[in-house]
């Protein structure tokens, strides 16, 4: 008997060689080893005083981090920062969601670096922490800028409350500036807190509004048209440029009832369509007019100051607390006193004097 030629049957196996690891150890090994290997401190800050946006965006993250590790680095590289940051303006930007705030962040940094400027375009986000996502997220409608190389994006940091995201949008404009960025736009979509945190962080204040059928001031927070240096009617194009008009009209008419602004400035309301690129040198003109303005009576320097003031108590407010809270000490009595609460046991009252008065 003739034996069968295995390889003739169509049941047979070939041996094959062995399957590829999908996953190179080698690779991960490095990117492990890269991973540990954080830059050195005066690593970031060269990197970032260079204007390198790989230092910037990691040294972003430090800042970010929870870390109490990291956010020791990120002290020491934003302290070495300060004296370096330039000589910026700080724009903020708000609006209510589809106002076309990215829509006209895309077309006013385009038009900045097609100036010349460099433009850092930063997020604070009231709602980050429940989406854990951010308003930037939608960096679709900013395919240009995205692209331009004298642009630099960051989506906020998202997950912290809007105190803690607020203070690392602060020290992130410092990094930005020290990295050579002379305009910075902090966009924060209308609701909540968040613009009056913006508003104490920028030179300008910039109130982006739709015009609508009738009353304009309805439904509007008064408040923010106090904090604003120009309200901007975006969408005046097609079949809103009448309404978009009157909207002017009302808004100017009712500005004139506000007292005059410490900054001697009268807020300007204008007319733009950012889709179609309309209006937005105007804006910029508009806003250097401002900053002559303010430079002329001191202003910019004093709001600057203030700001700092402000900031110096809200950092300690801050420390404070995060200090307190993650105390070892604290988070075992803690959980006592609510425990004890829970059973009304103890007044809140009691509690926190118990637990203000354990040495920490
Ligand atoms: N006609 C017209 N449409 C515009 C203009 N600006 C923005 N839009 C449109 O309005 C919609 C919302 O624009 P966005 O730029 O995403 O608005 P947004 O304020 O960033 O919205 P959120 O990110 O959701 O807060 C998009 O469909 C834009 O194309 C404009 O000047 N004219
Ligand atoms: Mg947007």
């Amino acid at each position: 008997m003739t034996e069968k030629k295995s390889h003739k049957s169509a049941l047979q196996e070939k041996k094959g060689v062995s399957q590829q690891e999908i996953i190179n150890n080698n690779s991960i090994s490095k990117i492990k080893k890269r991973l540990k290997t954080q830059p050195k401190t005066k690593d970031f800050i060269n990197g970032i005083l260079k204007g390198n946006i790989t230092a910037l965006s990691r040294a972003i993250t430090l800042v970010e981090s929870k870390s109490s590790k990291h956010s020791k680095q990120a002290n020491s590289i934003i302290k070495a920062c300060l004296p370096k940051a330039i000589n910026s303006i700080r724009i903020g930007i708000t609006g209510v969601p589809g106002v076309g705030k990215s829509t006209f962040i895309e077309a006013f940094g385009k038009h900045l670096t097609g100036l010349g400027k460099k433009v850092a375009v930063l997020a604070i986000d009231p709602s980050s922490t429940i989406t854990k996502g951010s308003i930037l997220g939608d960096k679709t409608r900013m395919e240009d800028l995205v692209r331009d190389s004298n642009a630099f994006i960051r989506p906020s940091a998202s997950g912290d409350s809007l105190g803690g995201v607020a203070r690392k949008t602060r020290e992130t404009i410092i990094l930005c500036e020290a990295a050579g960025f002379d305009t910075i736009i902090i966009e924060t979509v209308g609701v909540g807190q968040s613009e009056t945190a913006v508003h104490s962080m920028v030179d300008f204040f910039l109130l982006l509004k739709l015009a609508g059928a009738g009353d304009e001031l309805q439904g509007i927070k008064r408040g923010i048209i106090e904090m604003a240096d120009a309200i901007v009617i975006n969408k005046a194009d097609g079949n809103n440029v009448k309404s978009a008009k009157l909207a002017q009209m009302e808004f100017n008419r009712a500005l004139h009832f506000y007292p005059i602004k410490n900054s001697k400035w009268q807020p300007k309301v204008s007319l733009c369509s950012a889709l179609h690129n309309e209006g937005i040198s105007q804006i910029w003109k508009m806003i250097l007019e401002y900053v002559t303005l303010t430079k002329e009576n001191n202003f910019f320097e004093i709001k600057r100051n203030d700001q700092n003031k402000f900031w110096l108590i809200q950092t300690i407010e801050g420390q404070l607390k995060l200090d307190f809270f993650n105390n070892e000490k604290i988070k075992k009595e803690l959980r006592n006193q609510l425990q004890l609460i829970e059973n009304n046991k103890t007044t809140p009252f009691t509690a926190a004097e118990i637990l203000l008065n354990l040495k920490i």
